[in-house]
């Protein structure tokens, strides 16, 4: 696990310069307010510089910050986040085998609800069943949001989607981009995967410990950065609006909107974001095989109820299924 945090002194620094931008800051008066020596104020501008930061002198030798790398740093994340709980706490690394691991390992510890980890690569990030997620390094997004709902552990699939929503919602405000939600954890953009959510639980007969939700974005790949077997059914933000996007501004807005949905679901199931669930779903109205570990029931996908459950409509009448891997048959 590679650490990227900044130290307290530089994450004070930084919130002093950050209040007046390219507004240059004598080291004397820096050292008064901040009640530290010259020396290692020097220090701790020169680990802010080592980590992106730019901080440019003036012939007086006095400091003026001037922006932020788009790095996911913790104090990036933190800066300025519009939510009460979710991404308070953040722990951020630049490798980790998987940030649901490390996420796992601070829920058995009663990490706060709503803390972060977040990384700029996984060297084993997994998906469902065992199949691994692609974590380029310092292109992608993995985060992982440790809750702890206090809900029936039947209830727990709806997070996935819920998180879908929270995603697809993010992405819209991007450009309009068109995305869509493929039940129960994709977000695809044009047909292809964009993003993509485990979500992982503790629990006993009707008790949920804790939730991890795992979400994994392919936000500034270019098309050539992904293997050929991944890139026939990948695609990325950068890849679809023809610029770049600030993971960090990504991450806030997302943060954001999962808090909300995850009030309203905390509050009443998928109840109320049922209607924009169904909004956002690639699948409904459409013939659809699935299958379930071997078996394979086709239907055509008719709803998306309030366990989160897809219904297909088949030749033995409506079913719901709690699980599975979808795929479209033909367009109706
Ligand atoms: C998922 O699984 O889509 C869930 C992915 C969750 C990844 C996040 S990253 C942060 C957190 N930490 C983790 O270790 N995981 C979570 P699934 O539906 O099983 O899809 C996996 C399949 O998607 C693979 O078998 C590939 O075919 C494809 N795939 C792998 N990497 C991809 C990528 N970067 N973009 C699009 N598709 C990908």
């Amino acid at each position: 696990m590679t650490d990227i945090n900044t130290n307290a002194l530089s994450d004070s620094l930084l919130s002093v310069l950050r209040r007046r931008p390219a507004r240059f800051h004598s080291l004397e008066a820096l050292a008064k307010v901040m009640k530290v020596e010259k020396a290692d104020l020097l220090f701790a501008i020169d680990l802010l510089r080592q980590t992106g930061y730019e901080i440019k002198p003036d012939s007086q030798g006095r400091y003026a910050f001037i922006s932020a790398p788009d790095n996911l740093l913790a104090i990036e994340i933190t800066n300025d986040l519009k939510t009460v709980r979710i991404g308070k706490t953040v722990y951020a690394y630049k490798s980790v085998q998987s940030t649901n691991t490390v996420a796992a390992r601070l829920a058995g510890v009663n990490a706060p609800e709503g803390t972060v980890v977040i990384a700029e690569t996984q060297t084993k990030g997994r998906g469902r069943l065992g199949r691994s997620w692609f974590s380029l390094e310092e292109k992608g997004i993995y985060l992982s949001i440790i809750i702890y709902p206090d809900i029936d552990p039947a209830k727990t699939p709806g997070i996935s989607i819920m998180t879908a929503l929270s995603l697809a919602d993010t992405i819209q405000s991007y450009d309009s981009l068109d995305v869509g939600i493929k039940w129960p954890n994709d977000c695809l953009i044009n047909g292809r995967k964009v993003a993509g959510i485990l979500t992982e639980l503790s629990a006993e007969v009707g008790k949920v410990h804790h939730v991890i939700v795992g979400i994994g974005i392919n936000a500034n790949h270019r098309r050539q950065d992904f293997p050929p077997d991944i890139a026939k059914i990948a695609t990325s933000l950068r890849a679809e609006m023809k610029e770049p996007v600030r993971r960090v501004e990504f991450v806030q807005r997302f943060l954001k909107s999962f808090e909300s949905d995850y009030r309203l679901f905390q509050k009443s199931g998928l109840k109320p974001l049922r209607k924009r669930i169904l909004k956002y779903s690639v699948l409904l109205g459409k013939k659809v095989k699935i299958d379930l570990k071997g078996s394979i029931v086709t239907g055509t996908a008719v709803d998306i109820d309030e366990n989160g459950n897809l219904v297909l409509d088949t030749t033995e009448g409506l079913r719901p299924f709690n699980a599975g891997e979808v795929s479209i048959l033909r367009r109706m």
